[in-house]
């Protein structure tokens, strides 16, 4: 019965660390430290939330 109780436990923790398939939002193209979820130019790692905006003509943030 012991097994039994932690088996749920156990297919948890491997669906939360070891499934890549629901991680296509979680992607950083870039490598700024942003995913594709909230980076809004994921191909620039100038180009994320937190960067300020500059007077490029780019939206940097
Ligand atoms: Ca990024
Ligand atoms: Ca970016």
């Amino acid at each position: 019965m012991f097994s039994t109780r932690l088996l749920p436990l156990m297919l948890l923790a491997a669906c939360q660390s070891g499934d890549i398939s629901v991680s296509h939002v979680e992607v950083d193209n870039d490598g700024d430290g942003y995913t594709v979820a909230v980076d809004c130019d994921d191909a620039h790692a100038t180009v994320n939330p937190d960067a300020p905006e500059r007077c490029d003509g780019a939206d940097n943030d």
